[in-house]
């Protein structure tokens, strides 16, 4: 075996050549991996005892990518087409052998050799559009040369990792080998080759599937039109499309000029710089620096939630969709038939959209046990209570868990809002209580906000985030305050909204501007669709805001078919001529005068106290980093991920601008806009978030 540097090796065995490569974790693309790439290839080309190559790589994966930590930075060693260059026009045939995931340039690495063979667990995708790029090494090119049009493009608009057997299916897997022998196997598979003389077979040359789809454009204009909504606000999957639509149209060699063009477009754009920001940011959010990874965690084998609601249910479906059995208690025998009725019923539905098998549905179903009894969660790892958001209710069904939970078990709560260590104070066991805090509808959002109290273990922090991966959540680290990290940053906005409506603006302009930057709606479309009377009281109602008069005249949201707008019957909806009036007149009675308010005020108005909020959570400690509180936003709040998060955005605005105007808005309107100790500082030093 011969070195070829620190992460490439060439080992011949009899007449093939074996390049390995083994750069942890992940194998990505770095300038080192290039490097070793290049010589080795170059070496066995070179070695005339070596008739065929095989490229495998050492670790959990084959080449995950590009090494996107370089990106941006300037680029050293030889570049990705060099080295692929190298391998395409090897006359000695290539065979790449595939485990784990061979992802965007890894797939592209794997697209230039002759042949590829990979095991059953294997999977292979061009995921660039995740982090608002395009596959920049020939893919864009030289997938549809082999998968088709129709295929190429719902595989980089989407960055779907497409199992062996499908892409074996799909002609983008030549062979599949046994599990644990992918070695041996392309070794046999490259013997074959060389016995039955097979050609060196180059993806750039099939030509059949592009021309097919020439003079074709509607497949391109159907396809845009079917994810117009998908691909709202984004960049690069119009990009993406137009190098498939290259490939369809011109020569190879001209479409990978175009690709390159489309792909230097995108990397220089904030939007790829947002969501390769976020991409690092989720996972450093798993790291929480006073919680080493060897923490132990507590075995979370069984599950109990005290609540049949919406809440309850979804947080249920999260461990029985991940294999663990949960008990789930409510109070009445109806609210409980009714929970259990409604998980049923989600199962049932994704069923019949084909995404879960009957079989399935039942599993998951069989791993649920309802009771009307607390006492029987005495042998619950875990426990999370989603009863009423009341403080004193709270407190009861914990001073009763503290009694009947096994020692050591983990007492969780899904307050949004209130005191965790509070709660955690009528237990003999502060220690081992946590907030849980799921966002609706909890089976389907990814964030999880882990609220840590004063006195939680750190074990039980260890086990939480463990366990936010195991249910496929996104689990960030809070410390207890009103409303922890989103909630509290909502209520800025929330606040600004209502004032705005007040002022001059209607509920129409303020949603138009945040949903055209690209939120998944905006405040006032959002209550119509929670319902505005959550939390309302017609016994104590007064006309003291627009919701509670809207409420009075019984507008009470979707639900009733009118809110802040009014719906028809496909809850389509439309400006209010009464909700204007209403507006009107309440701000007459408050003697506000009304103006003209621009889009531009209503988004800084709207956005810069949640900025600010956020500075001051991360002033308090109530936040690990800024990049979580960006997480928290993009996972639990539809913040655009091309927008990077309300700190990230903050930053790219300026972070001088967001001071600047908070202060020209304190004195306007008062102490809601005065600006957090740490902006300030930030701003005086020239220092970003991440300095703070
Ligand atoms: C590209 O290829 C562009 C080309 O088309 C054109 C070039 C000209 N680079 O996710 P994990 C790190 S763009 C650098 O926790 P898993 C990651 O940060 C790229 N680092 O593991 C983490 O580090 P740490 C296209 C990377 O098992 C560690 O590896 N490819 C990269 O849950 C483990 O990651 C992609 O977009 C990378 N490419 O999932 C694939 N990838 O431990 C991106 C990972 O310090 N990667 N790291 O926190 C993934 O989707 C997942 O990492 C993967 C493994 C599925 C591979």
């Amino acid at each position: 075996m011969a070195a070829i540097n620190a992460v490439t090796d060439l080992t011949v065995e009899g007449d093939i050549g074996v390049v390995t490569l083994n750069s942890p974790p992940v194998n990505a693309l770095s300038a080192q991996v290039r490097e070793g790439l290049k010589a080795a290839f170059e070496a066995a080309i070179a070695d005339p005892a070596v008739q065929a190559i095989v490229l495998i790589c050492d670790g959990k994966t084959f080449i995950a990518g590009a090494d996107i930590s370089e990106f941006g930075k300037a680029m050293t060693g030889p570049s990705l087409q060099d080295v692929q260059n190298t391998i395409e026009n090897s006359p000695k045939p290539v065979i790449a052998a595939i485990h784990g995931t061979a992802l965007g340039g890894g797939l592209e690495v794997a697209l230039v050799a002759h042949y590829r063979v990979a095991v059953p667990s294997a999977k292979a995708g061009l995921p660039e559009v995740n982090i608002g790029l395009l596959p920049g090494a020939g893919g864009t090119q030289r997938l549809p040369r082999i998968v088709g049009v129709e295929k190429a493009l719902e595989m980089v608009t989407s960055g779907q990792h497409v199992p062996a057997k499908a892409a074996l299916a799909m002609g983008l897997f030549d062979s599949l080998v046994e599990e644990g022998a992918l070695r041996d196997g392309a070794i046999a598979f490259a013997r074959v080759v060389l016995a039955e003389d097979k050609p060196l077979a180059k993806v750039r040359d099939l030509n059949a599937k592009v021309e097919a789809a020439r003079g074709k454009p509607e497949i391109f204009a159907e396809f845009r039109a079917a994810n117009a909504k998908k691909f709202r606000g984004f960049l690069a999957p119009e990009n993406n499309i137009k190098c498939i639509e290259a490939a369809v149209n011109l020569p190879f060699d001209e479409g990978l000029k175009e690709e390159r063009r489309l792909f230097v477009e995108l990397m220089s754009g904030s939007q790829s710089a947002a969501q390769r920001y976020v991409f690092f940011a989720e996972r450093q959010a798993a790291k929480i620096p006073d919680v080493p990874d060897d923490t132990p965690t507590l075995p979370i084998k069984k599950v109990g939630v005290i609540g049949a609601g919406t809440m309850g249910g979804g947080i249920s479906m999260n461990f029985l969709n991940a294999g663990i059995p949960v008990t789930i208690v409510e109070m009445k025998q109806e609210n409980l038939d009714r929970g259990v009725g409604v998980i049923r019923k989600n199962y049932e539905n994704t069923a019949k959209k084909g995404r879960l098998t009957q079989d399935d549905v039942e599993k998951r179903m069989g791993l649920l046990t309802p009771s009307m009894h607390l006492e029987d969660l005495a042998d619950c790892d875990l426990i999370i209570e989603a009863v009423f958001e009341l403080m004193e209710i709270k407190k009861d069904v914990f001073g009763k868990l503290d009694t009947i939970a096994k020692p050591g078990a983990i007492l969780a709560t899904n307050t949004s809002y209130l005191n965790v260590d509070e709660i955690a104070a009528c237990t003999q066991r502060p220690e081992n209580v946590i907030g849980l805090h799921f966002f609706s509808p909890a089976n389907v959002m990814r964030l999880l906000e882990i609220v840590r109290g004063e006195k939680t273990d750190k074990s039980v922090v260890a086990t939480a985030m463990k366990l936010s991966k195991t249910i496929g959540k996104v689990g960030v680290l809070v410390g207890v305050c009103f409303g922890f990290v989103g909630n509290r940053m909502l209520a800025q906005r929330q606040r600004e909204a209502q004032k705005l409506i007040l002022e001059g603006a209607m509920p129409w302009d303020v949603d138009r501007v945040l949903y055209d930057f690209g939120l998944p709606m905006g405040p006032f479309a959002m209550s119509d669709l929670a319902g505005l009377d959550i939390g309302w009281d017609p016994a104590k109602t007064s006309s003291s805001t627009v919701r509670e008069v809207l409420c009075e005249m019984d507008r009470r949201g979707q639900k009733n078919g009118r809110g802040f707008y009014d719906y028809d019957e496909k809850r389509n909806a439309k400006p209010s001529a009464d909700v204007e009036k209403v507006i009107l007149d309440f701000a007459e009675q408050r003697q506000i005068q009304r103006r003209e308010i621009s889009d531009e005020e209503i988004l800084e108005r709207c956005l810069y106290p949640m900025v600010n909020e956020g500075a001051k959570i991360l002033e308090e400690g109530k936040a690990i980093r800024a990049s979580d509180i960006d997480i928290v936003w993009i996972n639990g709040y539809g913040w655009p991920v091309y927008r990077g998060g309300p700190m990230f955005w903050g930053e790219l605005v300026g972070l001088d601008k967001v001071l600047a105007r908070m202060k020209e808005f304190q004195a306007l309107h008062g102490d809601d806009f005065k600006p957090s100790a740490l902006l300030e500082r930030l701003v005086a030093e020239g220092k970003g978030f991440k300095d703070a």
